[in-house]
């Protein structure tokens, strides 16, 4: 490195390097003689400290703004959306900014598209060219939603954003390389000249260049993973269906189902939680529903089940969303098919189970939700709804002529809460969910137990999952509405065309 500089150039160089030298060499001199020099040294390394921490301070906050304006996932995606989410965090996560330079726009539209093509793949992994399956209108509204956002980040969350311009960015950048090797040279030069000034310099350059590391570097790299993750946010809200060409809250209006379940529904009715009782015959299912209630709504009956087909009532309480709660016939009667179910369970935003807990033969249930599990994975874009558990007629468990509510279940003593604990871990185990869903109740007239407390409590703790499986469900809803609608209007734009041809060919050209 030495020999390629021009020797004439270096003596010019320390002469200008000499009086400044000599200056700072007089000057020690000075405060050597006035015994001043170590005061001066204090003062030198207690302004450097608090320079340095100044700049940590800086730098820290910096750092702070950048993670927090990080691109989170939605808590309302379903499960494979939430899958996709983690494919674009790892290709966010390995970019190379010095891969990516912010001046070439067609390498960054090539991110664009391979963020695109990343989650596109998940939704269609059959076709070859999945990106081909996005309409125009819906990548042009992942780019606009992924460009506003982007652009409120920025603004908010990057110091002196509103004057920084990508040719600042570039400019710092070229400049650090070019003044990086001129600084070599000069550092070289001043290690012969004066060793102990060098170290001393040394030290603090390591000190600053890390004060300003954080300006192009990770700003570049912030930038890139930003632009990333929102483009993959919003394709995966597309492809799952929740981004849809119109605005609004698809909740706010009833779906056709549930309009035609609310028969007598007011104007301003939103979309209700749908909460659907399931369970064998006999199980308790109406009489479940008459406690919820508090009041008779729906004949109860030991003898053969006299509900055909499922029956909604309209269900209102403090701190429940407008509920709609349907009634069905027994999972083991002919009525309710597997087909059956899987419409019920589809349109359903939460399953309230009702076992009878006296009855230790749980097979027929055990296959019926099987059956349901296996048509909920089968949906992966879907929510499937909560699934609560109410072990029903534990009155009736031994000792039977015994009834004494309330049971302390926890720490059970005495053999009917024993039995009854016994009894929830056995159909906790028995129908493969967790023991902390089943709770034991009696619906019996007279003695219902634990239905105002333990069910209801258990319903308003699984409302926030169940209207998250309410949203999807709904906009499900929209966008099957939505791209007939869009059809619809297409076609009538066609025809209106197609009539107009004749005249347009006819009319002299302009
Ligand atoms: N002892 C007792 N009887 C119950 C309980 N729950 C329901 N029953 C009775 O069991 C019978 C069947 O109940 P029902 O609600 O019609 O069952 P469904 O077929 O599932 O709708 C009715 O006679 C109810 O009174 C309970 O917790 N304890
Ligand atoms: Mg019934």
């Amino acid at each position: 490195m030495l020999n390629r500089i021009d020797p004439l150039r270096l003596l010019a160089l320390t002469l200008l390097a000499l009086p400044p030298l000599a200056l700072a060499a007089l000057g020690t001199l000075w405060l050597w003689e006035r015994d001043a020099l170590l005061y001066w040294l204090a003062g030198l390394l207690a302004s450097a400290a608090a320079g340095y921490g100044l700049q940590y301070l800086l730098q820290r906050r910096e750092r702070r703004l950048l993670a927090e304006a990080a691109t989170e996932p939605n808590p309302d995606w379903s499960p494979r959306a939430e899958a996709v989410w983690r494919d674009v965090e790892a290709l966010a996560s390995e970019l190379e900014p010095a891969d990516w330079p912010l001046d070439d726009s067609a390498r960054l539209m090539e991110l664009a598209r391979l963020t695109l093509e990343q989650v596109a793949r998940r939704y269609h992994p059959q076709a070859d060219q999945p990106l081909f399956q996005l309409t125009v209108p819906h990548t042009l509204l992942i780019l606009e939603r992924a460009s506003r956002d982007l652009r409120r980040d920025i603004t908010e969350h990057i110091p002196f954003s509103h004057r920084l311009r990508i040719g600042d960015l570039l400019r710092l950048q070229r400049w650090k390389v070019t003044a990086d090797q001129a600084f070599l040279v000069y550092r070289m030069g001043r290690a012969v000249i004066n060793p102990l000034d060098a170290l001393a310099s040394e030290a603090w350059r390591n000190l600053r260049d890390q004060g300003t590391g954080i300006a192009q570097a990770e700003l570049h790299g912030w930038l890139l993973r930003a632009i990333v993750r929102k483009i993959g946010y919003y394709a995966i809200d597309l492809y799952s269906g929740r981004l849809p060409l119109a605005e609004g809250d698809p909740t706010a209006a009833p779906t056709p189902r549930s309009r035609a379940d609310l028969a007598q529904g007011a104007p301003g009715d939103a979309e209700p939680l749908r909460i659907l009782v399931l369970g064998r015959t006999n199980a308790g299912k109406s009489s479940l529903i008459n406690a919820l209630f508090g009041r008779l709504v729906t004949p109860a009956d030991t003898l053969a089940d006299t509900t055909r087909g499922l029956i909604p009532y309209r269900l209102e309480r403090e701190g429940l969303t407008q509920a709609l709660v349907i009634d069905t016939p027994g999972c083991d009667s002919a009525w309710l098919t597997e087909e059956r179910l899987r419409a019920a369970a589809a349109d359903a935003d939460l399953i309230l189970w009702a076992s009878p807990a006296h009855r230790p033969d749980r097979q027929v249930e055990r296959a019926c939700l099987d059956a349901l599990r296996a048509a909920q994975a089968a949906r992966p874009e879907h929510r499937p709804p909560p699934l609560l558990v109410a072990a029903t007629h534990v009155d009736l468990l031994r000792p039977a002529r015994e009834w004494q509510p309330p049971y302390d279940l926890r720490e059970p003593s005495g053999p009917k809460a024993t039995n009854i604990a016994a009894a929830v871990a056995a159909i906790a185990a028995d129908l493969a969910v967790p023991i902390a869903q089943v709770v034991p109740v009696a619906l019996a007239e007279g003695r219902v137990y634990n239905v105002d407390d333990g069910l209801w409590a258990m319903l308003l703790d699984q409302q926030e999952a169940a209207l998250r499986t309410r949203l999807l469900r709904c906009l499900e809803a929209r966008r099957r509405a939505e791209d007939w609608d869009l059809l619809r209007r297409q076609l009538i734009a066609t025809g209106r065309l197609l009539k107009a041809l004749p005249q347009r060919l006819k009319a002299p050209r302009a």
